[in-house]
């Protein structure tokens, strides 16, 4: 295992005086999140993958769940020190959390948009806890200065998992422990919120921080070291399998959620695991972040055998010139993927130096014929620590007066592009993803239309452990997404009349490929969808948002 230490701004490393029995509280930045508030808060910026930046245009449609702060999660599984995790606190949670327990250490996590949280936070410890320590650490910590901008002892940039033994007085080189993470929670869509059975959601695995392509605009791979370094937390396939073997047991899942930025890369890994699961009998699945290049190191079969199920990759523009979309052609690749039953999430950048007023409506056009299953996109944005953003400071590019609150690639640029407004950035991205919702359709009708091509082509595939995963997701799935696609084609008629018939076509094969009971479903549960997705749509017109709820766990606690 190859950890490498994090930086302080201490010159010589820092330790706690009471070592491990030092008290610890980890804790995300405060709520409510889908709102404006003084304190940074955006309503366009809600706690919601999906909803924030991949379905947000799709209504009462858009898949909308919370994932918890998992940085936290892994660094209190790797101390023996007695630790709380408070994720997503209310401010008065939080106070009320800092005057019940007398914490030596408070660790607050935060990326960039949350700075004015984390200045609010430490002021509230300094006052309701004068004598704990104050470490922040996560993405927040690449703000050039930022050591004057809130009040904390130390300011922890890169991994923390390492930093946070060491400072304890821990080995920092021990193995990692994964803890058991659940991907996702309070799942919704279409209006109803999808119960959180044990198994139902994916486990998260977090094999590595940090992607060694080092694009100059990418923030993760930067903070971890840039080009050609990362962190790797389970360096082989065998690791890797025994941690998934032990989420699998403990979580009862069979599907994992993989964190890291560009697993397929590390082919030698992977196909390690594959023959791993093979001798298992394992028919799991997978999602995966990938780049393309590193998707082209595999053929589909071993994609599929490996149980790749989804997968998000970046598409660019056929201008860009990113090592990772090199002898590649995306269009080609993601129907290829999508024919072979793996869901494609495409991530699509806007306000790329080349883009023009006159030529981003054809780049915009050209990401979302890609059909992906979902599509994010984000704007250009040079974020502190990246070489992009050092590359625009020297060109005196970047705005001055741009609130860290806004920098995060959903409302306007924060720099000067050199044919595109600030304001008009916003309306070019704002119209992609209504265009991509106007001309592919509701996500969940395109992820029901891959389930059903990969079930077909696999149905009878000589793996058994590649027949059942498809069994498995088309059992279960069947007639929810047939009832679903019931009440799509009628809401999705107002959008588009020739997207609600092609619903309409995808319903029609999905009941010739159904059990009985799944075939007949839709006819009383499409109504019921129906209803409810209308409900929602009124409720969202009325501005109605979601908050993830205030999560308490501790770990080797004794009462003071
Ligand atoms: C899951 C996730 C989310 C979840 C929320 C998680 C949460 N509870 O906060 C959701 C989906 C809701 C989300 C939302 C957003 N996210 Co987000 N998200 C991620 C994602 C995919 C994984 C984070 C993760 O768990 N990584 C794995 C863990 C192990 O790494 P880590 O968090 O960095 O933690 C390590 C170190 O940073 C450090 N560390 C972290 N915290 C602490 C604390 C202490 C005390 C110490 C010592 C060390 C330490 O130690 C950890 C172990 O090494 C990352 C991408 C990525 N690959 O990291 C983006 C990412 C963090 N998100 C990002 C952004 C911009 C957003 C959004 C603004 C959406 C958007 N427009 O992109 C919103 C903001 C929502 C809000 N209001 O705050 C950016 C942050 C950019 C930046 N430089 O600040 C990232 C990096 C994605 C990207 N490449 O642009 N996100
Ligand atoms: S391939 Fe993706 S994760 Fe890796 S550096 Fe480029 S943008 Fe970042």
């Amino acid at each position: 295992m190859e950890i490498h230490a994090a930086q302080t701004s201490a010159d010589e490393f820092p330790t706690h005086p009471k070592g491990k029995r030092a008290r610890i509280l980890l804790t995300s930045v405060f709520g409510p999140y889908a709102q404006d508030d003084e304190f940074g808060s955006r309503s366009i910026n809600p706690m919601e993958l999906y909803h924030n930046q991949v379905t947000r245009a799709q209504g009462s449609f858009s898949l909308r769940m919370f994932h918890r702060s998992w940085g936290i999660m892994l660094i209190q599984a790797n101390i023996s020190a007695p630790c709380t995790v408070l994720d997503f606190p209310t401010r008065p949670d939080f106070a009320r959390e800092l005057k019940q327990h007398q914490y030596d250490v408070v660790g607050i996590t935060s990326i960039i948009v949350n700075l004015a949280k984390v200045r609010e936070m430490c002021r509230m410890i300094r006052s309701l806890s004068p004598n704990s320590t104050i470490v922040v650490g996560g993405h927040v910590a690449a703000i050039p200065g930022v050591d004057h901008m809130i009040d904390a002892d130390h300011i922890v940039r890169g991994e923390g998992v390492s930093w946070m033994r060491r400072y304890l007085g821990e080995d920092e080189k021990a193995p990692v422990r994964h803890p058991a993470i659940v991907s996702g929670m309070r799942t919704r869509i279409m209006g109803i919120r999808v119960p959180d059975r044990k198994g139902s959601t994916a486990a998260t695995i977090i094999p590595s921080v940090g992607c060694p392509m080092g694009c100059n605009f990418c923030t993760t791979s930067a903070f971890f070291g840039g080009k050609g370094k990362f962190v790797n937390f389970f360096e082989t396939g065998d690791e890797l399998y025994d941690v998934m073997c032990r989420m699998e047991k403990d979580l009862k899942v069979r599907s994992f959620f993989v964190m890291d930025e560009n697993f397929l890369l590390h082919r030698e890994r992977a196909m390690r695991l594959l023959e791993r699961m093979k001798q298992g009998r394992k028919s799991w699945s997978m999602s995966v972040f990938a780049s393309a290049n590193a998707i082209r190191k595999y053929t589909m079969q071993e994609l599929v055998e490996l149980g790749v199920s989804w997968l998000w990759m970046g598409l660019e523009s056929p201008q860009a010139t990113y090592n990772k979309l090199q002898g590649t052609q995306t269009q080609e690749l993601t129907r290829e993927l999508r024919e072979h039953g793996i869901r494609v999430q495409g991530s699509t950048i806007i306000g790329l130096e080349h883009h023009t007023p006159d030529n981003i409506m054809a780049e915009i056009e050209h990401a979302v014929a890609h059909d992906t299953d979902f599509h994010q996109f984000m704007l250009y944005t040079p974020v502190p620590g990246t070489p992009l953003y050092q590359q625009m400071l020297e060109q005196g590019r970047m705005l001055s007066g741009v609130d860290y609150a806004d920098v995060h690639g959903q409302f306007k640029f924060n720099f000067k592009h050199a044919a595109i407004s600030r304001d008009d950035s916003k309306r070019f991205l704002d119209w992609a993803f209504c265009r991509d919702f106007e001309i592919n359709g509701p996500s969940l009708y395109r992820i029901s239309r891959t389930l059903l091509a990969g079930w077909r082509r696999y149905k009878d595939f000589p793996d058994a452990r590649v027949r059942e995963r498809f069994e498995h997701e088309m059992n279960r799935l069947s007639g929810v997404y047939g009832s679903a696609l019931w009440a799509m084609e009628r809401q999705f008629r107002k959008v588009n009349r020739s997207g609600s018939d092609q619903i309409r076509a995808l319903r029609q094969e999905f009941k010739k490929e159904s059990g009985i009971f799944s075939r007949f479903m839709p006819a009383v549960l499409g109504p019921v969808f129906l209803w409810t997705t209308r409900r929602e749509e009124r409720r969202l017109a009325r501005g109605k948002t979601y908050e993830p709820p205030t999560i308490t766990e501790r770990t080797n606690w004794v009462t003071a």
